[in-house]
């Protein structure tokens, strides 16, 4: 890249660590965002007011896009925006950042896509490869850009990557030695239009992938074995809670086992008493790390061991606290109705569930079915309160309130929780309409159950 000029648009998390790279390894970079308020003399700052990065907002200029090597376009961008259909037509070629990032990569690369418990997944093997090597690296939309690291990793670094179907897109090169879809349900319709298209941006992570590589699929999820052929090269091997596999990872008499091939031996890597995530789903997440890190020629010694000291992840269905008999759950993360229908299915008590945030299309009558006897109170906030609340009212669910904040949300439900129930933040929506991610809703939710005084403890 040295000397190329480089357009970097979003100047986001992931467009900042992209600009940091390519200023690293001597490139002119153009560092563009839509946004016309962004404080430009403060990022250029961070960047220790290199010469060789300039900040444009609002709107790229003909002598911007003029003799532009590529355009590294953030996640968060839809391709088919005004400016990037401008700059494809000049001919600049278009590269998502975990493209950019490939570009400079090294390592071995275990990449992880699909709807449901990817950071989850991506976690889980990241400590897995932790166990086994200090040089591993896990990045992606689990929060730390691709390209931050990616030109420090050298041939023994393992990346794990979680990959989203934005940063899919626009991939041209990218080949992860082991690449996984977990499962397939619809969300983010609003960006990808279909199903479908959706599907393909996601199973697109195994596009570039050789007879050499694996691609590890959910042999229970239909959706995702349908299109097992979209998968033209790679080594598919699947992981099954319900069924016992010829190879792959399965559940066997209460135990995970795998397998490297039919007439190999199978291998007991945990059993399922000792896992301490809890529910099916969590089983399944289980069991795709194990099938991703074992054809990472991981031990299954270490992948054992490390399962059963694995306590999960932040903003995933996390214990926050108990108040009075009252157990409140943050679930942050479920921002789709899949997701949800999880957490809900989690709760081992009558709950009051505060969902609702940014309007990403989806339907939500699946979710709201599993409300019967389960949900006491709805607690809605955000964009989709109105269009959730009217879903929850066709499905013959009326215990439902408005509220205009989420402090309100988790102050109603202090006041109405009974001994016995649980509070559970479980939006099945984004969060940008109210917050700036999805970490920052799931932390102020702690704050505020965290301010709720205990009235079984003296007040000093
Ligand atoms: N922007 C524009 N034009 C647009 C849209 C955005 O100029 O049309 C600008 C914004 O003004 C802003 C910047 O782009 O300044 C934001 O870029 P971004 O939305 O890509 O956000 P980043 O901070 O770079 O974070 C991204 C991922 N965000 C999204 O995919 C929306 C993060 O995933 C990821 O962790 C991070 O890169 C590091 O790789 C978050 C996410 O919600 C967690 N992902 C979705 C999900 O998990 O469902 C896919």
């Amino acid at each position: 890249m040295k000397d190329k000029k480089v357009i970097v648009a979003g100047a986001g998390r992931s467009g900042v660590s992209a600009a940091g790279l390519l200023l690293r390894n001597g490139a002119n970079v153009i560092l563009f965002d839509e946004k016309t308020d962004l404080d430009a003399t403060g990022l250029l700052k961070g960047f220790s007011d290199n010469p060789n990065i300039r900040i444009v907002l609002g709107k790229l200029s003909e002598e911007d896009m003029k003799d532009a090597y590529i355009m590294v376009i953030s996640p968060g961008i839809p391709v088919d925006s005004k400016f990037v259909l401008e700059v494809k037509e000049h001919g600049i070629p278009v590269w998502s950042e975990i493209e950019l990032a490939y570009y400079f990569n090294k390592g071995r690369i275990a990449a992880i896509t699909g709807t449901n418990g990817k950071t989850t997944t991506t976690t889980l093997v990241g400590e897995i490869c932790k166990a086994y090597t200090d040089n591993s690296i896990v990045v992606g939309n689990i929060g730390i850009p691709y390209t931050k690291f990616a030109d420090s990793t050298d041939e023994e670094t393992i990346v794990v990557a979680e990959i989203s179907s934005f940063q899919l897109e626009t991939i041209h090169k990218f080949k992860p030695n082991v690449s996984a879809v977990l499962n397939l349900t619809p969300d983010h319709l609003n960006r990808h239009y279909t199903f479908d298209n959706y599907a393909r941006a996601k199973f697109d992570i195994a596009k570039n992938q050789t007879e050499d590589d694996i691609c590890v699929l959910n042999f229970d999820d239909p959706e995702t074995v349908k299109r097992r052929d979209w998968v033209e090269k790679a080594r598919v091997i699947y992981f099954s809670r319900k069924e016992i596999l010829d190879e792959g990872a399965y559940v066997k008499e209460g135990a995970i086992y795998v397998k490297y091939a039919p007439d190999r031996a199978e291998e007991k890597v945990v059993e399922l008493k000792d896992i301490k995530i809890l529910g099916d789903h969590n089983t399944e997440n289980v069991l795709a790390a194990v099938a991703i890190t074992y054809f990472m020629d991981i031990p299954v010694e270490t992948i054992g061991r490390v399962i059963e000291g694995f306590m999960g992840v932040e903003h995933r269905i996390e214990f926050v606290r108990e108040i009075g008999g009252v157990s409140y759950y943050n679930d942050s993360k479920g921002t789709n109705p899949d997701a949800a229908i999880k957490a809900i299915k989690a709760m081992k008590s009558t709950t009051l569930l505060i969902a609702g945030g940014y309007d990403k299309k989806s339907t939500y009558d699946e979710w709201v079915d599993e409300f019967a006897q389960k949900v006491r109170y709805l607690v809605l906030i955000g964009e989709t309160a109105e269009a959730i609340g009217m879903c929850a009212k066709n499905h013959g669910f009326n215990n439902i309130v408005y509220m205009d904040t989420l402090r309100d949300a988790v102050m109603f439900c202090n006041e109405h929780a009974m001994p016995q129930d649980s509070v559970l933040l479980s939006p099945a929506c984004a969060s940008w309409d109210m917050f700036s991610s999805y970490e920052e809703r799931g932390k102020l939710f702690k704050q505020y159950v965290n301010e709720i005084e205990d009235p079984s403890k003296p007040v000093h």
